[in-house]
């Protein structure tokens, strides 16, 4: 008999909606919910991730003092392995729990993900990162904006300027669908990026997908318009039942 007792704990950022809206951590919910193994989360404030995960051990053999903690984290509870970096966790997972199987790379796969980071990361992140401190509490907003901000060198709100990202929009609009297309290459035989079952390329868009949904419902429909990305985000939806 199947145990419900979980399996994993998944440390992830918490947000006002008390859902996952990380694009991160959702490869590894997806992956979870797909294979069915029974988990549960442990949201973490921004400012707490870092002093939270090293008081439990995570990082143990760290380098130097400016590591930086991030989610996903999880604890395999039955042999007490901990593990952070969402790439280690996704081999940990498929290796543990092959069944269903997840391929975690493919050559389409990596040149989707190559090429959706090259189009569409730069236009994303200009509309998303601005956004993104409207759902997070007090204490984070101040966290995200002080690290952010030092992170791009100016404010946050002067990256949204309404017109400036219509326009980033509408420059990248050929090269998104054909980045969309590229999605679509195996569609005769399903939706998904090799066909009829869901690999961790899928889990990358659709993950990336539902975080901006979280965050902002216009970028959202923005992007989900393209086919591919639209289909892909579809064909993901029964995978998202469990958001928290
Ligand atoms: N390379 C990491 C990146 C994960 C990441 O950047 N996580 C963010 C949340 S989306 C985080 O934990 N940030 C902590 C912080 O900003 O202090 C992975 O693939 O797991």
């Amino acid at each position: 008999m199947a145990t419900t007792e979980p399996q994993i704990v998944l440390y992830d950022v918490a947000c006002i909606k008390n859902v996952c809206f990380s694009p991160v951590v959702w490869r590894i919910r997806f992956m979870l919910n797909y294979k069915n193994i029974p988990y549960r989360t442990v949201f973490l404030e921004f400012p707490d991730i870092g002093p939270t995960l090293k008081g439990l051990g995570f990082g143990e053999s760290a380098p130097g003092p400016n590591y930086k903690y991030t989610v996903p984290a999880i604890q395999h509870v039955p042999t007490d392995t901990r593990l952070m970096e969402s790439a280690t966790i996704a081999e940990f997972l498929e290796s543990t729990y092959p069944d269903p199987p997840v391929p975690l790379t493919s050559e389409l796969g990596r040149q989707i993900e190559d090429q959706a980071r090259a189009v569409v990361g730069k236009t994303f992140q200009a509309s998303v990162m601005p956004r993104e401190i409207n759902i997070l509490s007090p204490p984070a907003q101040e966290y995200f904006r002080r690290t952010r901000e030092a992170l791009i060198g100016h404010r946050l709100e002067d990256l949204l300027d309404l017109d400036k990202e219509e326009q980033s929009w509408d420059a990248q609009a050929d090269r998104i669908s054909a980045v969309g297309e590229i999605m679509r290459t195996n569609k005769a035989d399903g939706p998904f990026v090799l066909g009829s079952r869901p690999s961790y390329t899928d889990f990358f868009i659709a993950g990336s997908l539902q975080s901006v949904r979280e965050i902002d419902e216009g970028v959202f429909q923005r992007i989900s318009k393209y086919p591919g990305f639209g289909d892909i985000y579809e064909a993901c939806v029964p995978f998202m039942g469990k958001r928290d």
